[in-house]
């Protein structure tokens, strides 16, 4: 049996999920699948080519859903899940007891981890560690912004390397050492080692470049980082910079996209009544609640700075 699982690329909890599902799938469907992984990015316009799914098992992780009839196992958290409302309609009326949803979930990993051990039986206490992280990270739920930002973690540092690393299928070749070794085993393997030295000095420069660009008015933060050569930068800086900020709304170009993102801060506890998810659907975008973001075609830059503009100008009167 092939199984394809096309996962959520750059992320943490998407990598996981595609570790999880792997050792499920291995532990209660078929012990000698062959699988391939595939990363899949957020990008404007389409996201599945029609040929996507060529395994005998092709699976979506922690990633919008599919209409393909060739797909045969999904399982995603994201409020957005659904690129259209005839996908949503296709997800309610085509129902094979494989493909699942839990909105409510703060990580795809434990998500499929509590469907499996649920429904299939699944049991691997080894794997607690990642279901651990990968709902903490995913979650936004560190107990505080030092260990979000100054990642003395492994699990923190990992998550630097996928976010950052510009290796082609970096995180595809990760999956299976997430099944077999500790975080902090991995983080020390040398070439994770140091992806992790030059992308925490980078970090470090960002943040410096975020200080100097950040303007915090109202409760919200805006950056504009789209003509500086900063493609991702960890989405905590801003309220590292600023604890007293509620939102923030940054732009940053790389060659493939446009990205605002569009967050909240976790340790700030005013009253946050805006849903991110929502508001970045208008123009295309998609997360959830507290944290998400909109992907533009690179040449976009005038569009991308009225989009974020209006969004900030939202998220300003929804502080009343
Ligand atoms: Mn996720």
């Amino acid at each position: 049996m092939s199984v394809l699982v096309c996962f959520h690329d750059r992320c943490f909890d998407g990598a996981c999920s595609a570790a999880v599902f792997t050792r499920f799938y291995r532990q209660c469907i078929d012990g000698k699948a062959d699988f391939r992984y595939r990363g899949m990015m957020h990008r404007a316009g389409q996201l599945f080519d029609a040929d996507s799914f060529d395994a005998d098992e092709n699976v979506i992780v922690d990633f919008k859903y599919s209409s393909s009839d060739r797909l045969t196992w999904w399982f995603d958290h994201h409020q957005s899940a659904f690129l259209t409302e005839a996908d949503a309609a296709h997800f309610r009326t085509h129902q094979n007891g494989k493909k699942f949803y839990g909105p409510d979930y703060k990580s795809c990993t434990k998500f499929i981890t509590d469907i499996a051990s649920q429904k299939f039986g699944f049991k691997a206490p080894d794997l607690d560690e990642l279901v651990y992280w990968a709902d903490l990270i995913d979650g936004a739920q560190y107990p505080d912004i030092r260990t979000a930002v100054e990642m003395r973690e492994p699990a923190t540092q990992l998550t630097l390397v996928i976010e950052g690393f510009n290796q082609p299928d970096f995180c595809a070749r990760l999956i299976p050492e997430l099944l077999s070794k500790s975080l902090k085993e991995i983080v020390a393997l040398p070439h994770i080692q140091k992806a992790f030295e030059d992308l925490y000095a980078q970090h470090l420069k960002s943040i410096e470049l975020i200080r100097g660009r950040a303007k915090l008015q109202d409760g919200v933060v805006f950056f504009d980082l789209s003509d500086l050569p900063v493609e991702g930068f960890n989405k905590f800086i801003p309220y590292y910079l600023f604890p007293d900020s509620v939102y923030c709304v940054g732009i940053s170009r790389s060659k493939e996209r446009i990205k605002i993102a569009v967050g909240s801060n976790p340790w700030n506890n005013a009253p946050k009544n805006a849903n991110l998810a929502s508001i970045c659907e208008k123009y295309g975008g998609g997360g959830h609640a507290k944290v998400a973001a909109i992907s533009l075609p690179p040449q976009d830059l005038d569009h991308a700075h009225g989009v974020a503009a209006q969004i900030v100008e939202e998220l300003r009167k929804s502080r009343g």
